[in-house]
């Protein structure tokens, strides 16, 4: 493998960054590392660096001091071996850790209080206890612990040994919890409802009665001559396409580089593509649930949450696989194996006509998928993006895991959920995904216009009312860059670059093809959208700053107003030919069903990126025929 600036960091290079702020920061024992990242290469190194050039390592670090809480944020210089900046964050809690979460688990476990509370319910077996800790927003941390590292907890017990903690809610049952000190501060006991007859298990043996199908024969993917796409460390070809794929513990997959071969040319098309915030508001203003919203990215990580994939079961066929290297509190790494699958999928037609003389013309479509999964306790998000042969990009995530459920008594169902089992309802909530798409389309000068379509009023040209014209509107600075999604336009959204025309002599373009956007609907002076107000518009436009990466503020735990794209954006800058980001929010409106439970079915949503005007023609002109009779020459009548 050739490295290259993009590589993530190695284990050696993370246990590195840490042994450098032990050594000249004093890092001690009572520290925690939250986060160890590369510190990305400018936009103009990348486009420079040459195979077997110079590289200049460093990582950012963000660590803290569970004495005092005193937070930092490091810039460590890896090929010169010492700290660049050591900056203290006055106002910023850091992600939650694993660790973290854990430790927390066990100690809550063991407290007297926790465990009389949970035997005046009759549960004893501290065993089968699940206490899952949140993070939450300032304004619902209690008074007096306000300025600690506080988290909130629920409780959950497993009915047998192996069985789904999930299954069984606590309710009315809630801890408060200084995360620095690990000690419980508040027992909060609202609430207790007699146990329903629930069935929340999924696991086929302790599914009562279960029998599984036995219809379903083998089907195998086969590819005999081998794959179609080439790997060498983290640069990854395939059908014209060429991308770094890049990780971190915030964001996951990261897709660096992505750029498209035309006639032995690669065109830019994106520099950089990934998650930058989910958004999990509960919708459900009850005991259970009214400190319920979920920052996954911001407070949990993608990365972190990554878990290993398995072939045949997460991905089918032959696969690439990427591992990815984490690291604990103390700065120690490790590797999730398997953590990104690399394949190539067969998605039926791509194109077809069948003509009187010619007969069919058929081409099957291919499509190369990057993929890695995130359980976030009990929810799992599996997020694709996929590359097409005529230049689409899809991006796909499906939320799948267990639903939260509450119990309550006979006759006191609350509105904000639909009931899935025996007294047992599933609050509403909504999961506001934000891609940040930094597209450089055949450069970076790049200008983004709202496209669309009018139909024209009746008259002496358009008699019968079906005259339909497009109308491009650019947007210009960051407060036109605000937009959302508009139902009787088809409103979506085109990144061009004036500077290069296409064949046609029109400019060459991409469009965002919006999917699963809808309105936060929540009151404009809600705690929650003050803290997320990237969520109150489908599409936010700003010009590319490199500090400029997390849409509600690099610090989310405990924050009390977004301090990312509304902050950014206030300056109201020129968004007009100059290399753009483009946030993107889509997701899922989760009306809650009874089919959803035990386990839900994949729920699923995307939007995609299609080149509008990019290339001349078809792209996909050139793909072959599979064998067979798809292909008019091969016609035996
Ligand atoms: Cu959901």
């Amino acid at each position: 493998m050739t490295p290259h600036p993009l590589d993530p960091l190695s284990a050696d290079e993370i246990r590195a960054a840490a042994g450098i702020l032990r050594r000249d920061r004093g890092v001690g024992e009572r520290w925690r590392f939250a986060s160890i990242e590369l510190r990305e290469p400018s936009k103009a190194t990348v486009r420079d660096f040459t195979a077997g050039g110079p590289i200049r390592r460093e990582a950012v670090v963000i660590c803290w001091n569970r004495d005092d809480g005193a937070v930092y944020k490091a810039l460590v210089g890896l090929s010169d071996d010492r700290v660049v900046a050591w900056d203290h964050q006055p106002d910023g809690q850091p992600n939650m850790t694993v660790d973290e979460y854990h430790e927390c688990d066990e100690a809550l476990r063991a407290d007297p209080r926790v465990i009389e509370a949970l035997a005046k319910r009759g549960i004893t077996d501290m065993a089968r206890v699940l206490i899952d800790t949140w993070a939450y927003g300032a304004h619902l941390v209690p008074e007096q612990h306000r300025g600690g590292r506080i988290g909130w907890a629920d409780v959950w017990y497993r009915s047998e040994d192996g069985s789904s903690p999930y299954a069984n809610p606590v309710t009315g049952l809630h801890l408060v919890v200084d995360l620095n000190r690990m000690e419980l501060l508040e027992v909060e006991d609202a609430h207790r409802v007699d146990e329903p007859e629930t069935m929340g298990e999924y696991v086929p043996h302790l599914v009562p009665g279960q029998t599984l199908r036995d219809d379903v024969k083998p089907l195998e993917i086969v590819q005999p001559e081998g794959v179609s796409f080439t790997l060498d460390g983290n640069l990854l070809r395939w059908q014209k396409w060429s991308l770094r794929v890049g990780f971190n513990h915030r964001e996951g997959m990261v897709l660096h580089t992505v750029g498209y071969d035309d006639g032995g040319r690669t065109r830019p098309v994106a520099h950089r593509l990934s998650f930058a915030e989910m958004v999990v508001p509960y919708r459900d203003p009850t005991t259970d649930h009214y400190r319920r919203t979920a920052f996954d990215v911001g407070e949990w990580g993608l990365g972190f949450m990554t878990t290993s994939l398995e072939l045949s079961c997460d991905c089918l066929g032959e696969i690439s696989y990427l591992d990815a290297v984490m690291h604990d509190t103390r700065g120690e790494p490790y590797t999730i194996r398997n953590a990104i699958c690399i394949h190539e999928e067969d998605n039926a037609v791509l194109w077809k006509h069948v003509d009187a003389q010619v007969g069919a013309e058929v081409r099957r479509q291919r499509r190369l998928v990057l993929s890695f999964h995130v359980t976030v306790a009990n929810y799992e998000y599996l997020v694709y993006w996929r590359l097409y042969q005529d230049g689409n990009i899809e991006c796909e995530v499906r939320a799948t895991g267990i639903m939260v459920t509450t119990h309550f008594t006979e006759g006191n169902q609350p509105p904000y959920g639909t009931l899935v089992d025996e007294r047992a309802y599933a609050p509403f909530h909504q999961h506001f995904l934000v891609a940040r798409l930094d597209l450089d389309v055949d450069g970076d000068a790049n200008t983004v216009y709202a496209t669309e379509s009018e139909a024209l009023p009746v008259g002496p040209d358009n008699p019968h009312g079906l005259a339909l014209v497009q109308r491009d509107t650019p947007l210009r600075t960051e407060a036109e860059g605000r937009q959302d999604y508009d139902w009787s336009t088809q409103r979506a959204w085109k990144v061009v670059n004036e500077h290069v025309a296409n064949g046609l002599g029109t400019p060459v373009g991409y469009k965002l093809v919006p999917g699963g956007c809808f309105p936060p609907m929540m009151h404009a002076d809600s705690p929650v959208l003050r803290r997320a107000q990237v969520i109150g518009h489908t599409l936010w436009v700003t010009p590319f700053h490199e500090d400029e990466r997390w849409p509600c503020g690099e610090f989310v735990v405990q924050s009390e107003q977004d301090r990312g794209l509304p902050a950014w954006t206030a300056q109201d800058r020129s968004i007009e030919d100059i290399d753009v980001v483009l946030w993107y929010v889509f997701g899922i409106h989760h009306i809650t069903r009874p089919e959803e439970w035990p386990v839900m079915s994949v729920d699923t949503v995307s939007f995609w990126l299609k080149p509008t005007g990019f290339f001349d023609r078809n792209p996909a002109l050139d793909v072959p025929p599979n064998q067979g009779h798809c292909h008019g020459e091969h016609r035996s009548d």
